[in-house]
């Protein structure tokens, strides 16, 4: 049998020679600037090379998708962490907002065949997007690059 992410346990993961971007929405930097500290974190503990990391920024997550596809279009990057976060308010805004980034997202993944990781945070309120962006591992950030990792190593073991 050829096993390829065939297993439920998490793999080895070894981002050595990978070129993975960052685009973080700069909307409530506040948060997303600790998302995108985590997804460093990340890449760096599973060896992908600070000179194959690529950093970009939008206005907010609704342009997030835009971003993603153009850059994945280049081939230049193995995969694409989006970051951002969408904070509940008073108006249907935030439905549209998480709604059009997270369709846009799947998307530019889908239409590219480049991974693009949705670590787009959708709360109630700011301090649930505080909990999620602290210094450890459960940093959706970090979570979002090890996803990015994994997938770009899955897409190239089908890929031979
Ligand atoms: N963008 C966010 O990333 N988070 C938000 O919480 C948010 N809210 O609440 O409005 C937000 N809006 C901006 C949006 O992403 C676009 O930048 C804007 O509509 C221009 O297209």
């Amino acid at each position: 049998m050829t096993r390829a992410g065939s297993s439920s346990q998490m793999p080895e993961l070894n981002g050595a020679g990978l070129r993975i971007a960052i685009i973080g929405a700069r909307f409530n930097d506040h948060i997303v600037v600790p998302l995108r500290d985590g997804a460093l974190r990340g890449l760096e503990r599973l060896g992908v090379a600070d000179n194959d990391i690529t950093e970009a920024w939008v206005p907010g997550a609704f342009e997030l998708p835009l971003a993603a596809q153009a850059l994945a279009q280049t081939g230049k990057v193995d995969a694409i962490v989006c970051l951002g976060t969408v904070i509940r308010g008073d108006t249907p805004h935030f439905d549209y907002v998480c709604g059009e980034a997270a369709r846009g997202i799947q998307d530019a993944q889908l239409n590219t065949g480049i991974p693009v990781m949705f670590g787009v945070l959708t709360v109630n309120t700011e301090q649930q997007a505080i909990d999620r962006s602290g210094p450890g591992i459960d940093n959706k950030g970090d979570e979002a690059a090890v996803g990015a990792v994994e997938m770009a190593l899955l897409l190239k073991k089908f890929k031979g």
